[in-house]
């Protein structure tokens, strides 16, 4: 029952601001919402007794009503009424970036605006600009969050595609004449964004038949879109759960469809490298390599690497015995090339790095071990979380539970990020509040051994570049990660120098989430990336990337941008819940896609390296 509380909640929330309520009513239940959902029991089982239900923290007297009428009955009477007073979309305008409470309310009240179709008439017919605090440049951003939420809806966020490939994959693996099984295309390559899945399967000739009719009636396949034996598509259900996020207090729901794309390739196991690196792309990786290939006197398809002998017939079909195709590594050799890990494909330099990698190795062990990038970070090396929240601000975990937590995934530190003052939503902490949360953090210390829990927060960078503490209360923190919020449609040029103050202040070891972005929802700040990443080199600081699959913030082109000038990057998962800690993964691809060696990541360092970086700006021990 805990969902289905904590989303009608939060809808009573998202309503109350539409409605101009009382803004801490609306902040309450939001609250509420995120708690409920964090609960480890369910709260059905005490639905029915108000007195336990105000027990527990951030749910008061009329919340607890509420929960129990609808245990009793189903509804809540009180989002009955607020639902009839709007129409339904209004409601969802709500999920178009850059659109807040205010500005819905005004579309619609002095608008007429009812849904997404009515107010990309007033935009086009230019209606829209009579209204209040419609001036020509919001409306045209207005437009551009429009476009990004309509264009980019249609893909998927990597974090939502990546359980369903592995389910699909994993299911595949035991399916009888199934040699090997594995998802390529941008799935494997780790982009941010997935248009369709394609899981790749070796079986011989005769089971190909069968073993491609099994993944047409795996569970979780809404709908046959291909029926081969080589080549199938199927339509697969989402999790609706799996979509759900929250972030800066608030929860939200990623705009995804109910199903995605599966595309299934049967191929013959002696093709299986051939296969896997041609369905892993990217194709414009797919294309220099087959240029490269002509002019070594090859030819390259997806059964395998041939010579080329100006004949028509595609070699496999000739009995042509393959240079290469049973692994990938096989055929990047034969090409004289390294192995080029699945995220770097892109044709951003990595076939010339890798040329000269292999170039360089004398031996058959040297070649093996030839790197494009030497050291590219693996998710085993992260060893410390340094940006995650508690139950002090939006956090659903204990100081004590995120430390076991964190020392449980073999971390050897982390830090302890809540909110600052300016962040009301997410409840960050007043100077006051934090200096009793950071004696608590200390107190945990003596609680849990064995790994290192910092003291830190996330304070937000105001509009104007300062930040949300003073110097005074700063000096308390082991950690400053500092992160914009708010004003993320500033003008790039305010934004550069925005994030660039930060830096300067001397006071940042992190700067978080740096552009504020959401994928396909909210396209963030878009500062000058060369000036920001100049300062944080300047200034020592760690530009993150944050883990989490709605954000990927720093974005991959931009990480490969920080590497190259030299700056450090932390890799971090944002930890609100327990299972946050899972996105990691998520980050470190992003971290591979920019190149990144692990010595350039400050969250691989050992515990010690790392306290001694953090001490030089906190002079902490
Ligand atoms: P997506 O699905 O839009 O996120 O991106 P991909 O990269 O997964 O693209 P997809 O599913 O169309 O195709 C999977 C891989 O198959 C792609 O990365 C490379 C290969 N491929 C597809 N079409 C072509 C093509 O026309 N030429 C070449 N050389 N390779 C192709
Ligand atoms: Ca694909
Ligand atoms: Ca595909
Ligand atoms: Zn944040």
């Amino acid at each position: 029952m805990n969902e289905a509380v904590a989303e009608r909640l939060s809808r009573i929330a998202r309503l109350q601001d539409l409605l101009g309520e009382d803004k801490f009513k609306a902040i309450s239940h939001d609250r509420a919402a995120r708690v409920i959902e964090g609960l480890a029991f369910d709260i059905a089982t005490i639905a029915d007794d108000p007195a336990k239900l105000r027990e527990i923290e951030g749910i008061g007297p009329k919340i607890a009503d509420k929960i129990a009428e609808f245990a009793r009955t189903g509804k809540m009477a009180e989002l009955v009424e607020l639902e009839a007073k709007v129409p339904p979309g209004v409601l969802a305008l709500m999920n178009i970036p850059g659109l807040g409470p205010k500005t819905v309310a005004t579309l619609w009240k002095e608008g007429g605006v009812k849904d997404l179709a009515s107010l990309k008439k007033i935009i086009a017919d230019g209606s829209i600009l009579s209204l209040p605090r419609m001036g020509a440049k919001s409306v045209e951003k207005l437009r551009e969050s429009i476009d990004l939420a309509e264009q980019s809806g249609a893909r998927l966020p990597l974090g939502l595609a990546a359980p369903v490939g592995e389910r699909f994959v994993s299911a595949m693996a035991k399916v009888k004449g199934v040699k090997q099984a594995a998802f390529a295309g941008s799935l494997r390559r780790g982009r941010e964004t997935i248009g369709d899945i394609d899981v790749l399967v070796a079986a011989a000739d005769a089971d190909a038949a069968h073993v491609a009719g099994a993944f047409r009636a795996l569970p979780g396949v809404s709908q046959v879109l291909a029926a081969g034996d080589r080549r199938s598509s199927v339509r697969a259900r989402i999790a609706p759960e799996s979509a759900r996020f929250s972030v800066e207090g608030r929860a939200g729901e990623a705009d995804v469809g109910p199903t995605v794309q599966v595309d299934l390739r049967v191929v013959p196991p002696a093709s299986w490298g051939a296969a896997l690196m041609y369905f892993t792309g990217s194709k414009e990786f797919n294309i220099r390599l087959r240029e490269r290939s002509l002019r070594m006197g090859l030819t390259l398809n997806e059964y395998g690497l041939f010579p080329e002998d100006g004949d028509q017939t595609p070699p496999q079909q000739r009995g042509v015995e393959p240079v290469a195709s049973e692994t990938e590594e096989e055929i990047f050799h034969a090409l004289k090339l390294a192995y080029i890990p699945p995220e770097l494909r892109e044709d951003r330099g990595e076939i010339d790095r890798a040329e000269r990698a292999f170039a360089g190795a004398k031996t058959r062990a040297a070649r093996h071990a030839a790197a494009v990038v030497e050291g590219l970070v693996e998710l085993a090396d992260i060893k410390a979380e340094l940006h995650a929240h508690t139950t002090a601000s939006d956090g659903r975990m204990s100081i004590e539970g995120l430390a076991r937590s964190a020392k449980q995934r073999g971390f050897h530190t982390i830090a302890v990020t809540d909110h600052s003052r300016s962040s009301v939503i997410a409840n960050g902490l007043s100077a006051e509040r934090l200096r009793e949360h950071v004696a608590a953090i200390h107190a945990a210390r003596k609680r849990v051994r064995g790994v290192h829990i910092l003291a830190g927060s996330e304070v937000d960078i105001l509009a104007d570049g300062s930040l949300d503490y003073d110097d005074r209360t700063l000096a308390l923190l082991d950690v400053v990660v500092a992160s914009p919020h708010n004003a993320l449609s500033q003008e790039p040029e305010a934004a550069t120098g925005r994030l660039v103050r930060a830096i300067e202040s001397g006071r940042v070891h992190i700067l978080g989430h740096p552009t504020g972005r959401l994928i396909n929802r909210r396209a963030g700040l878009s500062p000058d990336m060369a000036r920001v990443i100049a300062a944080a080199r300047a200034h020592d600081v760690a530009l993150e990337i944050n883990a989490h699959w709605m954000r990927l913030d720093l974005r991959d082109t931009h990480v490969r941008a920080a590497v190259d000038a030299g700056c450090l990057i932390a890799i971090d998962c944002d930890v609100h819940a327990e299972g946050d800690f899972d996105n990691l993964r998520f980050g470190v691809q992003t971290a591979r896609r920019g190149w990144l060696p692990a010595e350039q990541c400050v969250n691989t360092w050992s515990a010690a390296r790392l306290a001694k970086w953090l001490g030089k700006k906190t002079g902490h021990g």
